[in-house]
């Protein structure tokens, strides 16, 4: 027994990401590979069914690679703010009142391999999002607890810090900022649990920011250090990576930088998870189930076409509406001859913005988010 644990923390401690390999029990088998990289993992399509995704089973974006686990690593809380801070997960958890969100965490490029035509990057189709419920600390309630001068609050942005280390000296740090009005939003959390458990180092052990309704490259994990600054952060993933164009571009169109803003905010999207794209059924009942969520606004009405989008029918939505959480939806009906089924989701928001039958192209081949169509053979 001892043993047991004994070897397990040397190996964390050793940093050996072993929970990447698949030998470890850290991992769900059915999580896939992205790319050549062993830390990118992307959840099955299967999942998107379910109010909330497995942890084993939940998708794994890191450009570098975790660093070692360190669950007392400290946190400091540094720049114009009139008492740094510095404290460890457990004080953290210890000092401030605990908040639970639920939220989905979507990496931007989720999509990629569908935008025509092509782009470069990973080529995520829908297994770089999930979700999941996190629990930590206002970002809010850390700020005001260092002390930050009314003066000095206006147009501030916090710069966010992991753990990670580049391969390479040339390459540059993953380095992210969010503006002060985002690090005040009462769901912008400094996590330490995902789903009810201390994070996992492949999640951002210790600590890790959650950001519900913005992209993943926001969600900083193995958090070092929150400064507040008055400018925005600099370096290669703010002002090259992770922007999109001002206005929508003609596919395949080079979009000068000056054109460009930050990815922030995911457009409405759908995906069903099932039936399986491919499969097959009995003839009799179907069922068509997914889940739909928003950056912007709650989810107002997920419709289902078995007809390529000639009619639509209304599906049956299940969970808590929020801007940046996905409900599940369902849509039931009778199929007594064999032959092909079609079926296509469109979600729409409570701003009334609606799935787009085809997603806007832009050169990194962000958001993608056009209805979803999956076929089956009932026999
Ligand atoms: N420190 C650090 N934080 C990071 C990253 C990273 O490479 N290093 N990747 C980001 C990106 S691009 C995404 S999509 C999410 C993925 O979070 P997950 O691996 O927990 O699913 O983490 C973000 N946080
Ligand atoms: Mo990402």
């Amino acid at each position: 027994m001892h043993r047991m644990i004994g070897r397990r923390k040397l190996l964390e401690a050793a940093g050996l990401a072993l929970a990447f390999t698949p030998s470890t029990r850290a991992f769900a088998d059915d999580l896939l590979r992205q790319g050549r990289a062993p830390q990118n993992l992307a959840t099955p399509t299967g999942l998107f069914d379910r109010l909330i995704t497995p942890t084993p089973s939940f998708f794994v974006r890191s450009h570098f690679g975790p660093p070692a686990l360190d669950r007392a690593r400290p946190l400091r809380v540094t720049g114009l703010v009139t008492s740094a801070l510095t404290l460890d997960a457990a004080e953290l958890a210890r000092s401030f009142p605990p908040v639970t969100v639920t939220a989905v965490l979507q990496c931007a490029g989720n999509g990629r391999a569908l935008h025509e035509p092509r782009v470069p990057g990973l080529q995520w189709t829908h297994g770089a999002m999930g979700q999941a419920t996190f629990t930590g600390v206002r970002l809010g309630d850390l700020l005001r607890k260092a002390g930050v001068a009314p003066g000095n609050l206006a147009r501030t942005h916090v710069h966010l810090h992991g753990a990670d280390a580049p391969p390479k000296p040339q390459t540059p740090a993953f380095v992210r900022s969010i503006p002060i009005e985002r690090a005040l939003d009462p769901t912008t959390l400094v996590a330490y649990r995902m789903n009810g458990e201390d994070l996992t180092l492949a999640h951002g052990a210790p600590l890790r920011l959650v950001v519900p309704g913005w992209a993943g490259d926001h969600w900083v994990k193995w958090l070092v250090e929150l400064s507040l600054q008055k400018e925005e952060a600099r370096g290669f993933f703010m002002t090259t990576a992770y922007r999109m164009p001002t206005e929508e571009v003609a596919p395949g169109a080079a979009v000068p930088p000056e054109k460009m803003r930050p990815a922030t905010t995911f457009p409405v999207k759908s995906i069903i998870g099932a039936p399986a794209d491919g499969g097959r059924a009995p003839r009799g009942p179907q069922r068509v189930a997914g889940v739909a969520f928003s950056g912007v606004a709650p989810i107002a009405k997920v419709e289902v076409s078995l007809d390529d989008g000639k009619t639509w029918r209304a599906a049956k939505l299940e969970g808590a509406p929020g801007a940046g959480r996905w409900v599940v939806f369902e849509h039931r009906f009778d199929r007594s001859e064999p032959g092909r089924v079609r079926a296509l989701a469109r979600a729409t928001d409570r701003q009334g913005n609606t799935q787009p039958e085809r997603a806007a192209w832009n050169p990194s081949g962000y958001f993608w988010n056009a209805w979803h169509a999956v076929s089956w053979e009932v026999a």
